[in-house]
C-alpha cells in the first residue's frame, strides 16, 4: 500500500536577519506538523532554506568588505547550526544560490516568457531595499516616502525591466480562492487576500538592473530576476522540480506552505499566478501565522529587541522553549513574547502537571509494587472511564494538528495529563496498598501507564526529548517515536511484568526567586491565554426566562430551574441558592450556556448553565438590562 504523502514548507530565511525567537516559531511549529505527519504514517518532504539574493544581502556583504557569497556562506552555516538545535528534522534544505535553484527559477521565467505573460517595459516607482519591493505613488504618499519596518527613505528608481503580467489572473485566482476554502488560512487572511485581489491586480516588475547580485534573466543577462520571483520558486526547485521527477510527482503540489501573516499576499497572490502561467498546480494550502512581538512591539534588528533562541534553549532546555512556542499563542494569532510566560508555562504544565504524573506513578509502582508493572484485574467503571479519555485523545489530537490549532493539540495532551492526576486523586492507590488490595493497585498503574505511553507518543511532534525519558521511565523498548499512529489507538501495549525506572525529574522548576544572571529578578506575569473569536462562537448563549425554581433536598448551595429557552424548556441546576430564595426567581430571565454536555449533579440532570458573576463575597445572576424574547442569541 502507498503511503499518503505530505509536502510541508517554511518560508526561506534572509541571510542579512539575525535569526531570533519568531523566525524559530515558524520552523518550530512546521517541524511538530512534519513530525506528526510522519507519525501518522505519511510519506514527509519537510523542506526550509535560505532566499540569498537580492539588493539588500549585495549592501551589507559591501558595508563589510565582502563579496554575497563570503557573507552568505557562514550565515547560512549558523542557521543551520540553530535548526540542529532546535531539532528541526527537515528533508531538504534549499539555498538559493545552488545551482539545481537557479535552473529552475531560470526555467520557469523562460516558459512564462514564451506564454507571453513577462514582458519588456520600463519601470518608474518608489523602492524599499528592506522590502525588495515597488511602492506605488500612493502607497509612497500613506507612507510619508519613509518605509517604518526597515526605517530607510523610499528610493525613487527607474529601470528598464520586464513584467509578469499579474493582472491577467486577478479572476482566475478569485475563482481558485472561492472554490478552495482551505487554499488560504485562517479566514482572516483569506478574507484580507481577497480583499486585495478584488481591488484590483496591476503587473509586476520581476526584474531588475539596478544591482547584480541575483538570478539573471537567462536571455537578457543583464537583468537579475526579481528576489520574490526567486525565492518562491524555493518550493519547487526544493522538491525535485527538472531534477528528480520521481520526487517532484510525488511531493507537488504542496500540501502547507506555512508563512508569516506579512508575506501571505506573496504566497497567495503571485505565485499561484506564476504557477498558472507555468501551467504548474497549484500548493493546496497557505497559511498565514501570527507574529511574536515584544511588548514594545515587532522584534526587530533595527530596534535592537530580537529574543535569541539559543540563549532561551540555553537557560530553559530546548523542550520547554518548543513547549512555549507551540502552546502560548493559538497558531494564526498573534502573541506577545515574555520570558516570564515560558517560565510560567514550563512551571504550570511541564513541571507540576507532567512531570509530577511521571514522577508519582513511578514512585508509587516502586514503592507499592517492587518497581513491576502488574497485569489489570477486574477493571472498575472508573478505569473504563479513563481509559475511554486516554484513546480519545489521539482523535482529538489529529483533529487539531489537521486544523493547524497546535496550540489545542497540546491542550488535548495536557487534558489527558490532567486526567490521569485525577485518576489517581479519585483512586487513591495508596489506600489500597494499606488495605492490602493488590489487585486494585495493579489496575490502576497498568492503566497509568498505559495513558503515560499514549501520552509520551502524543508528544514526540512537539517535544524532543521529553517523550523519549517517559518511555525509559516506563521500561519500554525502543523509542516513542518510532511507534506509529495504530500503537495509539490499541489499549494493552504495556507488558504486564515490565520494570520501571525512576529517573531524575523530567522538568525541574524554575525557580524565578534567585535573581537571574546579571539582573533582578523576573517578575512573574503570566499573559492570560487568549481564544479566537471562533472558540467563542462555540459556546451558544440564549437569553432565558426561569419559569419554575425549587430547593433540592440535601443540597443546600443547588436550585433545580426549570428556564424557557424559547425552542423547548431546559432544567438547570444552578449553585444560587444561598443567594436567591426560590420564591423571588420566577419571571426573571438570565443568560443560558445552552449547548453545554448535560451533566447530572446530586441525582438531577442539568442541561445548560445559567451565567452568574461573583466577587467572592456576593454572587449576582447575569441578565439582560430589559426584556430580551426567549432563546435570543447572546453574542
Ligand atoms: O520573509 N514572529 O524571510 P524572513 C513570527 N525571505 N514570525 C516571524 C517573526 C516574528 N516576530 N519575525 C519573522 C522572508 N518571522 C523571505 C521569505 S519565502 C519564499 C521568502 C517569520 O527571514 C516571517 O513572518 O524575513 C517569515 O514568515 C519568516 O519568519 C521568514 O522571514
Amino acid at each position: 500500500m502507498t503511503r499518503p504523502t505530505y509536502y510541508i514548507t517554511t518560508p526561506i530565511y534572509y541571510p542579512s536577519n539575525r535569526l531570533h525567537i519568531g523566525h524559530a516559531y515558524t520552523t518550530v511549529a512546521a517541524d511538530a506538523v512534519a513530525r506528526f505527519k510522519r507519525l501518522q504514517g505519511c510519506d514527509v518532504w519537510f523542506l526550509t532554506g535560505t532566499d540569498e539574493h537580492g539588493r539588500k544581502i549585495e549592501e551589507r556583504a559591501a558595508q563589510e568588505g565582502k563579496t554575497p557569497r563570503e557573507f552568505v556562506d557562514p550565515v547560512v552555516a549558523g542557521i543551520k547550526e540553530l535548526w540542529q538545535l532546535l531539532h528541526i528534522r527537515y528533508d531538504d534544505f534549499i539555498r538559493t544560490t545552488e545551482e539545481r535553484h537557479v535552473r529552475v527559477v531560470q526555467e520557469l521565467f523562460t516558459r512564462v516568457h514564451q506564454s507571453g505573460d513577462i514582458y519588456a517595459g520600463e519601470y518608474e516607482g518608489w523602492y524599499c531595499v528592506g522590502c525588495e519591493t515597488y511602492f506605488t505613488d500612493t502607497q509612497a504618499k500613506d507612507m510619508d516616502g519613509h518605509c517604518r519596518e526597515h526605517d530607510r527613505p523610499l528610493e525613487r528608481l527607474r529601470e528598464r525591466a520586464y513584467f509578469f503580467r499579474l493582472s491577467k489572473y486577478a479572476g482566475r485566482l478569485l475563482r481558485h480562492i472561492e472554490d478552495h476554502p482551505g487554499f488560504i488560512r485562517p479566514e482572516s487572511r483569506r478574507n484580507e487576500v481577497l480583499a486585495l485581489i478584488r481591488g484590483g491586480l496591476e503587473d509586476l516588475c520581476v526584474s531588475r538592473t539596478s544591482f547584480s547580485w541575483g538570478i539573471p534573466v537567462p536571455f537578457d543577462p543583464q537583468h537579475v530576476i526579481y528576489v520574490w520571483f526567486d525565492a518562491l520558486s524555493n518550493y519547487l526547485s526544493g522538491c525535485g522540480y527538472l531534477q528528480d521527477e520521481t520526487r517532484y510527482g510525488k511531493y507537488w503540489p504542496a500540501d502547507l506552505h506555512l508563512t508569516g501573516k506579512e508575506i501571505v499576499r506573496f504566497h497567495a497572490v503571485i505565485w499561484p499566478a506564476i504557477l498558472m502561467a507555468a501551467g504548474l498546480a497549484l500548493p493546496k494550502c497557505v497559511f498565514g501565522h501570527g507574529w511574536l512581538v515584544l511588548e514594545g512591539g515587532k522584534m526587530s534588528k533595527t530596534l535592537g529587541n530580537v529574543v535569541d533562541p539559543v540563549v532561551l534553549v540555553g537557560k530553559y532546555g530546548l523542550d520547554a522553549v518548543r513547549y512555549f512556542l507551540l502552546r502560548e499563542v493559538p497558531f494564526g494569532a498573534d502573541g506577545i513574547y515574555h520570558e516570564e510566560a515560558l517560565i510560567a508555562r514550563s512551571n504550570a504544565d511541564l513541571a507540576n502537571d507532567l512531570g509530577n504524573l511521571v514522577h508519582r506513578t513511578l514512585a508509587m509502582i516502586k514503592r507499592f509494587q517492587h518497581g513491576i508493572v502488574a497485569a489489570p484485574v477486574r477493571p472498575e467503571a472508573i478505569d473504563d472511564q479513563f481509559r475511554e479519555a486516554v484513546l480519545a485523545t489521539p482523535a482529538a489530537v489529529e483533529q487539531a494538528v489537521d486544523g493547524l490549532e497546535l496550540s489545542n493539540a497540546l491542550g488535548a495532551i495536557g487534558r489527558l495529563v490532567s486526567a490521569s492526576n485525577k485518576y489517581i486523586d479519585t483512586t487513591a492507590p495508596w489506600a489500597h496498598f494499606r488495605d492490602g488490595n493488590e489487585g486494585r493497585l495493579a489496575t490502576i498503574f497498568y492503566h497509568l501507564c498505559e495513558a503515560l505511553r499514549v501520552v509520551a507518543v502524543l508528544l514526540t511532534p512537539f517535544l524532543v526529548e521529553t517523550p523519549g525519558k517517559i518511555w525509559q521511565c516506563l521500561g519500554l523498548a525502543g523509542h516513542p517515536g518510532e511507534q506509529g499512529w495504530e500503537s495509539l489507538t490499541v489499549w494493552g501495549f504495556t507488558r504486564p511484568g515490565s520494570r520501571v525506572q525512576e529517573g531524575p525529574p523530567l522538568f525541574p522548576r524554575i525557580e524565578t526567586s534567585r535573581p537571574a544572571e546579571g539582573g533582578p529578578p523576573p517578575k512573574i506575569h503570566v499573559e492570560p491565554a487568549t481564544v479566537e473569536i471562533d472558540d467563542f462562537r462555540r459556546l451558544d448563549l440564549r437569553i432565558g426566562t426561569i419559569v419554575e425554581a425549587q430547593a433540592m433536598p440535601g443540597a443546600a448551595r443547588l436550585l433545580r430551574l426549570v428556564v424557557d429557552v424559547g425552542a423547548a424548556r431546559r432544567q438547570v441546576v444552578a449553585g444560587i441558592a444561598g443567594e436567591y430564595e426560590p420564591g423571588e426567581l420566577a419571571g426573571r430571565q438570565v443568560v443560558v450556556v445552552v449547548n453545554l454536555k448535560p451533566v447530572k449533579l446530586r441525582g438531577v440532570e442539568s442541561q445548560g448553565m445559567i451565567l452568574t458573576a461573583g466577587d467572592g463575597d456576593r454572587l449576582r445572576l447575569l441578565v439582560p438590562d430589559g426584556p430580551v424574547k426567549e432563546g435570543s442569541p447572546v453574542s
